[in-house]
């Protein structure tokens, strides 16, 4: 909380967000993992009752062809049964200026997902680590990254010293970036709780809250409707989760193409959009 205050103390808000406006980024690229046959063992907080598998691979076919549609080449890496939640790729890698910075998962069944992802992404550009340290963890799902700021919530998976120590990796690759840790409570990740629906726009889960103030105006969905909150707006273009209407009438209004996915089955292992890649 007094990061953020003295960051934004002195600060004229119209400046801040002309310096700072929020640009989703063009992507050319995309990673994606094949759903594991182990799935449904993977970690939750939700009480929807068990993925049916033959979903869940509909639906992540459905996801790559958006992924496509809006121009990302995708790489589709074979599904690893050791991890269950291994499909959530978004959560080991933080990928800024071609350089992925890989993360350290909080959760001891999902720390492995590191190392199978590091060796892929190092074939493609720099890659670079967090320091081993068990005060330090960071999920990639908290992490609302810019072209010139990251948002990075700090949650049950990500902590202040896994932050600051984010903060310090993107700035080396990019002095200019800006990282705000935001504590908040109620949702699994940042991204869970918020996503920028357009530039300088955050649109938010009203179950997420916040113990400090955002940059960025945002936009509140009914509560009912707070999961399509997680939103993956792609070159120009957004993919949204099926069966919200607010989120869908709000993207239809500011997007051309929009691409509606039910995203039922990785809701039940606490899963949306966002976690089922990691882009570039
Ligand atoms: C987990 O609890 O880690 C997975 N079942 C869900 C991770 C979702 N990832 C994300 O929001 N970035």
């Amino acid at each position: 909380m007094q990061i953020i205050q003295s960051l934004f103390a002195d600060q004229n808000p119209d400046e801040f967000l002309a310096r700072y406006a929020y640009t989703p980024k063009q992507f050319t690229h995309a990673i994606v993992r094949r759903p594991a046959e182990t799935f449904a063992s993977g970690i939750t907080t939700q009480h929807l009752g068990q993925p049916d598998m033959r979903l869940v691979y509909r639906q992540h076919d459905a996801y790559i062809n958006a992924l496509e549609h809006m121009g990302a080449r995708v790489t589709i890496l074979d599904a690893d049964k050791r991890y269950p939640d291994s499909v959530f790729v978004e959560d080991v890698a933080v990928i800024h200026h071609n350089t992925a910075i890989i993360t350290r998962p909080a959760e001891p069944s999902r720390q492995g997902e590191v190392n199978s992802m590091r060796e892929v992404l190092s074939e493609v550009m720099a890659t670079t680590e967090l320091d081993a340290d068990d005060t330090m963890t960071v999920d990639g799902g908290d992490v609302l990254l810019s072209h010139a700021t990251a948002l990075i919530g700090i949650s049950r998976r990500t902590t202040l010293a896994g932050a600051r120590q984010l903060i310090k990796k993107l700035q080396l690759v990019d002095k200019e970036m800006i990282g705000i840790p935001v504590p908040i409570e109620g949702v699994l990740h940042l991204k869970s709780g918020m996503t920028a629906l357009l530039p300088d726009v955050l649109v938010r889960n009203t179950a997420c809250s916040l113990m400090a103030s955002l940059p960025f105006p945002s936009i509140e969905l009914p509560a009912e409707e707070g999961y399509a909150a997680n939103t993956l707006p792609i070159n120009g273009g957004i993919l949204v989760s099926k069966g919200f209407p607010t989120i869908a009438r709000l993207a239809r209004e500011h997007y051309s193409k929009v691409i509606e996915l039910d995203m039922s089955e990785f809701r039940k292992m606490d899963g949306s959009l966002t976690c089922l890649s990691l882009l570039w």
